[in-house]
């Protein structure tokens, strides 16, 4: 066996027990992981590249590491594809990007810092090891006369014979924006213009990692926004090379999602996946020597009325478990009921609400027996705001007790739909197939593992309530 990747095991088995550690959404063996990159299905397998810090769990010296798998569910640790090259030009970082098969040579398109240029590199051994050529940068700078806030995270397409990329810029004085550039070889590079640009007092100054991609009878254009350090998806019309976006908003209504990229796979199924940052102190991140998730792989799809639809992939359903099934549990107004049976860190719960004139209801995750720590995921109707509460999450001081959610409407006989998945310090949300939220919870108490119900104000109806335990992804069980 591989000596570096017999080490990897060897670190996932000695971080396992930590009580915060996810057990079935994808992180490195230890240390630093940021944005993931370069997704890319070849010759059937998966590989996903992650900004990785090898020297500890706090950003720097970014790397790309790299795993790959068959069903992106279960994956393999692969050996780190990415690292600085001294004197090169991505001697300070090997920055984010993509990867794309340009006629049977894997080629990645990534970022090289400082200053931010565009780099690439070439796999001669289907994608276990890279060589950078000697023409790097690909692209050395900003276009001449366009004064930017950034540079960085290419996104590159095949279009009618040629290739296209979609850089993450602002442009100052007007806000974040996307630049479009051609090529015909991948190495020489032209500017277009830009794919579109923001209002920097609304949608911040400078756009990072875009993702561009059709989807439906539409485009979908995916830009994290710094500094507000949330990501915006716009979905418009995509002619000409021109975007002209028809409805904007919030990708992810939580406060840990960013920086996501997709991949169309060899199903034609439109898949992405995002960071979730830690939501605790430096401290506690080096204290447990690993920082950084990604989410579950999700699903995207155009929803009728034109707004992007996210789905949980299916084949997590293989990770499934002990089973619960409750029907019609009529809760009072202000119920606060535990589920007795339903237990666990590492869960997965779809729960089907007739919100009724409750004022909020929905389910307790992490709940302790007395009720001391529990975080709650619910619906306010009132407000039409689906919500996470952590004002109990965690008794540790340092921990973000704040509130997250965002705008969620249901028409008038519409039920709530919540399918949830948690790990451990991981809650992610899938609301009515349109909404997610995601956000991290660090309960202290052993025994913040029981399940529950709650309704504010009026009461509500719980037509229908799954839940499975959901077993770990990796085979020692890290
Ligand atoms: N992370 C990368 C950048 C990107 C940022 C550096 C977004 O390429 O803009 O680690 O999280």
């Amino acid at each position: 066996m591989d000596p570096i990747l017999d080490a990897a095991a060897l670190e996932r088995r000695r971080l396992a027990g930590d009580p915060h550690r996810p057990r079935y959404h994808f992180l490195p063996p230890a240390n630093w992981m940021n944005d993931p990159n370069g997704m890319i299905q070849w010759q059937g397998r998966y590989h996903l590249f992650y900004q990785h810090n090898p020297d500890g769990p706090y950003w720097g010296n970014i790397h790309w590491g790299h795993a790959i798998s068959d069903d992106l569910v279960r994956w393999e640790d692969w050996p780190i594809a990415l690292a600085p090259t001294p004197g090169g030009p991505d001697k300070d970082g090997c920055w984010s990007g993509c990867a794309v098969d340009n006629d049977g040579i894997p080629t990645l398109l990534y970022t090289g810092v400082w200053p931010e240029v565009v780099c690439l590199a070439t796999s001669a051994d289907d994608l276990r090891t890279w060589a950078k050529p000697a023409g790097n940068p690909v692209i050395a700078g900003p276009p001449a006369g366009l004064e930017t806030t950034g540079f960085r995270d290419p996104c590159v397409w095949r279009e009618a014979g040629a290739w296209y990329m979609a850089l993450g810029s602002g442009i100052k004085d007007a806000g974040g924006a996307v630049l479009l550039y051609r090529s015909r070889d991948l190495l020489r590079w032209d500017y277009v213009h830009p794919l579109l640009v923001g209002d920097g007092a609304e949608t911040g100054v400078m756009w990072e990692c875009p993702s561009f991609f059709a989807l439906g009878d539409r485009h979908v254009l995916l830009v994290s926004v710094t500094p507000h350090a949330h990501t915006l998806c716009f979905v418009g019309t995509y002619q000409n090379h021109r975007f002209s976006p028809e409805r904007m908003g919030r990708l992810d209504l939580g406060g840990c999602f960013y920086a996501p990229q997709t991949m169309r796979d060899d199903l034609g199924r439109r898949i992405m996946m995002g960071w979730l940052n830690e939501d605790r102190s430096d401290d506690a991140q080096r204290a447990a020597g690993w920082a950084g998730v990604q989410s579950l792989p999700r699903v995207l799809a155009l929803q009728p009325d034109g707004a992007l639809g996210m789905e949980p992939l299916p084949a997590l359903r293989t990770l499934r478990g002990a089973h619960h099934h409750l029907t019609d549990v009529r809760l009072p107004p202000a119920a606060d009921e535990a589920l007795p049976g339903i237990q666990g860190d590492c869960l997965e719960i779809r729960a089907e609400f007739e919100p009724g004139s409750a004022g909020a209801c929905g389910v307790a995750l992490r709940r302790a027996p007395d009720g001391a720590e529990a975080t709650l995921v619910g619906y306010d109707r009132s407000a039409g705001r689906l919500f996470i509460d952590r004002a109990r999450a965690s008794q540790r001081e340092d921990a973000d007790h704040h509130a997250e959610g965002g705008a969620l409407d249901l028409r008038d006989s519409e039920a709530l739909r919540l399918h949830i998945f948690l790990d451990r310090s991981v809650v992610e949300v899938f609301a009515n197939g349109r909404a997610c939220l995601t956000s991290r919870v660090y309960p202290t108490r052993p025994d913040s593992l029981g399940v529950g119900l709650f309704a504010r104000g009026a009461g509500a109806t719980v037509r229908a309530l799954d839940a499975w335990t959901v077993r770990s992804i990796w085979p020692a069980g890290g």
